[in-house]
């Protein structure tokens, strides 16, 4: 490997690592895999289960609705993912609902990570103890993320968007990098990051709808401007109004 290339490697522990599998292979990410930039796991949390039925989770103290999953089983996984890796930080991903709201910035510093480790868990959650005890490991960073203000059943949906998010803006992983640049929520830190501006491509009429015509004035400056504009008025209008 030369020296200006960074190693990354993703290991998601999930009890539908099949789903996690099959997700990956496709698409941009799928690519990256093959050509060695990137390197993912997808591991069966059950192989850490202790008894017959496989079981990775039991009822809560102090009672209620759910299971919440054992600190044992996600301890060895978690351990075990350390292990198998040469990296010095190790970024644990809990994906729950009551995370911090996953955003570009987090994705940005989320590529720059050696070996992130995901631990998928089933909504009422993984034992609390397993976060702080990471937390206070040196060699450890959590992160617990959620990606919207809305339940899903488990964590391996909300794996695959982080995954698709952080991946793309590995170096090397998408063909042409200028396309990250002037994308949504790229372009400037992210609590200024501006919405896309609306684009247009042939035939320049469709069902009698046209195309604004300053994009076939070959004007460039003004169609940055024009660009900027849309981009602004559209962040007003479904963000509402914050700057300016
Ligand atoms: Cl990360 N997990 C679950 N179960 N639900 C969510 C979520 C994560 N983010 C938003 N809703």
């Amino acid at each position: 490997m030369k020296s200006n290339e960074v190693a990354h490697h993703i290991d998601v522990y999930s009890i539908f690592p099949d789903y996690v599998h099959s997700a990956l292979q496709n698409s941009l990410i799928g690519k990256a895999w093959q050509s060695g930039l990137i390197e993912i796991g997808s591991h069966d949390l059950r192989g850490f289960a202790k008894d017959l039925h496989r079981t990775v989770d039991d009822t809560p103290y102090g009672g209620g609705a759910g299971m919440v999953m054992m600190p044992t089983i996600w301890g060895e996984a978690i351990d075990q993912s350390v292990e198998f890796s040469k990296a010095k930080i190790h970024d644990l991903i809990i994906p729950t609902p009551a995370g911090e709201l996953f955003t570009q910035k987090k994705a940005e510093e989320l590529s720059r990570a050696e070996h992130i480790i995901i631990a998928c868990g089933r909504y009422e959650g993984i034992d609390a103890r397993v976060s702080e005890y990471y937390q206070s490991q040196p060699n450890f960073r959590v992160h617990e993320i959620s990606i919207g203000d809305y339940v899903i059943n488990g964590g391996e949906a909300a794996a695959l968007v982080m995954i698709e998010a952080i991946v793309r803006l590995i170096p090397g992983v998408i063909g042409n990098p200028d396309s990250l640049l002037e994308e949504s929520h790229t372009l400037l830190d992210d609590e200024e990051a501006l919405l896309e501006y609306p684009s247009y491509t042939k035939p320049a009429i469709w069902r009698g709808l046209g195309v604004p015509e300053i994009l076939l004035s070959g004007h460039h400056g003004k169609i940055a401007q024009w660009r900027l504009e849309r981009s602004k008025e559209r962040t007003r209008k479904v963000r509402g109004l914050t700057r300016e």
